[in-house]
């Protein structure tokens, strides 16, 4: 049995995410998670809420309420509707967690240490409107990399570029909109990544099996110039991890917090201890997922995020467990995305466009966009979602294929024998052919799942799924049981095994119906297909089962055209 450690990209907490961020980490994480579980793997699988920093204060002040009352509010939407999504997180923590705090002040301590930060006099801006410093995303401005407007203070998002407050063209306060900006002298405490530009570079050569996406951002930052810059990682703002040095002050830092990029990756560390804590585990439990000197050498850790990401994950990170001296886990693969658009625009949630996570539940349960989204994962390139397709997708892939298999031969058996799994008859050549074409195509889902591989997983399965309909109208047990009640019988036996073997193949990308054709085929047997002429006997003659309800009701051109137009504009 393997043990791996998987983490997706922590969100923000500033609302709630919307489609494009649901794809870019989470939901492909839960793929792999749980395609790892039903291989029988020991699976450890965390994400939380990313609390600190401006994000978090911005969407306060917005909201009227104070920061923590506002982490603590958007936590728990966040944690329903991940639940209700079917994100199967092992624990969804709080980067705001005291654990992470600790944690966060010991690496802080071990970098100082090793001589890896010094102090740094430096000129921030400072808002006279507003009568405070401006860090990261109180800021805004023209990206001096490609001339996006709305850069903030830490990053582009257009071109992904991290920035500095001071490198924006024609800046302006987030929070009034002022221009009447001036530059300040204050103290901040830089991580020297620069000091291990070398290391980096070697651990990131020897990730020859990572996706192109991943390695080519890595290796743009390590060798474009600037790219590892030492950074800061401590800020003027109230919020977030009080500056110490382990549990001792940190002197002409007081009043100072680390920047949220410094603790948020931490907390993939935390949660585990925060997972320990809430279950009644020893730190014993949760050191055996990160401490290659206490049972983490044997576990693969991998990480899944967007493409905005990956510097902080192969970079930053990397720098402050490497800087910290500590046999702390690496992570040994990093599944990276690109964007999804919206119908013709980008997702945005600072402007409210698109699908929202909470209204996609309000018009479908979540199996109907688990499997649109992960189907259309965009993976080498950026994908585009419209109405069109979703119900293009929806209408042929889960109503016509998928349910439509289920409803059929189980309606079938019922009309012609009983609710039970017909005896009599054998499996001919047109079955063997079956079982054949199966076996190849289960091992190729295998080695997508394996790869991460999420469209060519998707389309794999759907090929399963066709083979079963392409075996059913061949076979045509409807007529065969005019001539040969015994060979239909055998037929029916062979389909309603399929729906068993679909439900576990399944399971990963649409778990809630999954469970609904386990539970309508009666049975608790979700053991993985590694012989699939043994999955196809699973269930032996004479087992009950019930009719399941319709799995998919197809969308509507009406409800397409109502969809379409309800989510054109922008949310409120
Ligand atoms: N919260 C950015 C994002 O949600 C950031 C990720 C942190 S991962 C440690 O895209
Ligand atoms: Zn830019």
């Amino acid at each position: 049995m393997a043990r791996i450690l998987i983490t997706s990209a922590i969100p923000y907490i500033n609302g709630i995410k919307h489609l494009g961020n649901l794809i870019g980490s989470q939901l492909p994480a839960d793929l792999y998670a749980r395609y790892q579980r039903g291989r029988g793997n020991e699976v450890m699988f965390l994400c939380a809420t990313d609390e600190h920093g401006t994000p978090a204060e911005l969407a306060a002040a917005k909201a009227g309420k104070p920061v923590a009352e506002y982490c603590a509010d958007m936590y728990a939407v966040q944690a329903d509707i991940a639940n209700r999504f079917g994100l199967s997180f092992d624990h969804f923590g709080r980067s705001s967690s005291e654990q992470n705090k600790v944690l966060t002040q010991h690496f802080a301590g071990k970098l100082d240490d090793a001589g890896l930060i010094r102090e740094v006099s430096e000129k921030q801006v400072y808002s006279n409107t507003d009568g405070r410093f401006l860090p990261d995303r109180y800021i805004e401005g023209t990206c001096p990399n490609c001339g996006y407007e709305r850069a903030r203070g830490d990053q582009c998002e257009n071109c992904t570029k991290q920035l500095d407050p001071t490198d924006l063209i024609e800046p302006r306060s987030a929070i009034s909109g002022s221009t009447d900006l001036e530059v300040r002298e204050t103290k901040h405490l830089y991580l020297r990544q620069s000091a291990m530009k070398d290391q980096l570079d070697a651990w990131i050569d020897s990730k020859a099996d990572w996706p192109i996406l991943t390695t080519s951002i890595a290796k743009k930052w390590l060798h474009d110039g600037d790219g590892l810059r030492d950074r800061g990682i401590t800020r003027d703002l109230d919020w977030g991890v009080p500056v110490k040095k382990g549990d001792q002050d940190w002197p002409g830092m007081e009043g100072k917090v680390f920047y949220v990029w410094f603790d948020a990756p931490i907390e993939y560390i935390a949660c585990a201890k925060e997972w320990a804590d809430a279950n009644g585990k020893t730190d014993a439990d949760w050191e055996r997922w990160w401490r290659t000197d206490k049972g983490a050498d044997d576990v693969r850790y991998v990480q899944f995020m967007g493409k905005d990401n990956v510097p902080f994950h192969t970079l930053s990170f990397p720098a402050t467990i490497l800087g910290s001296g500590e046999p702390w886990k690496l992570v040994d693969h990093l599944k990276s995305f690109n964007y999804l658009n919206y119908d013709g625009g980008q997702f945005s949630t600072s402007q409210g466009r698109g699908v929202f996570m909470d209204q996609a539940l309000e018009l479908l349960p979540a199996d109907y966009w688990r499997w649109w989204l992960l189907s259309h994962a965009p993976e080498s390139s950026d994908s585009e979602f419209t109405w069109e397709n979703f119900q293009q997708s929806v209408n042929k892939d889960l109503a016509d294929v998928l349910g439509n298999f289920v409803s059929r031969i189980t309606k079938f058996c019922r009309s012609k024998f009983t609710e039970a799994v017909p005896e009599g008859g054998s499996y001919g050549t047109r079955e063997q052919a079956l079982i054949e074409e199966l076996t190849k195509r289960v091992r190729a889902y295998e080695g997508h799942m394996e790869s991460m591989n999420v469209r060519k997983s998707a389309q794999e399965l759907r090929a399963i799924w066709v083979a079963g309909n392409e075996y059913l109208q061949a076979a045509a047990p409807w007529s065969t049981f005019k001539e040969d009640p015994e060979q239909a019988a055998a037929q029916v036996r062979l389909g309603l095994n399929l729906i068993r073997l679909y439900a576990v193949l399944s399971a990963p990308f649409i778990p809630e119906t999954s469970a609904r054709m386990l539970s309508a085929m009666n049975t608790l047997d979700t053991s993985w297909p590694d012989d699939v002429a043994a999955a196809l006997n699973a269930l032996p003659a004479g087992h009950a089962f019930a009719v399941p309800d319709v799995l998919f009701a197809k969308i509507t051109d009406e409800q397409r055209e109502d969809w379409q137009t309800r989510f054109a504009g922008t949310r409120d």
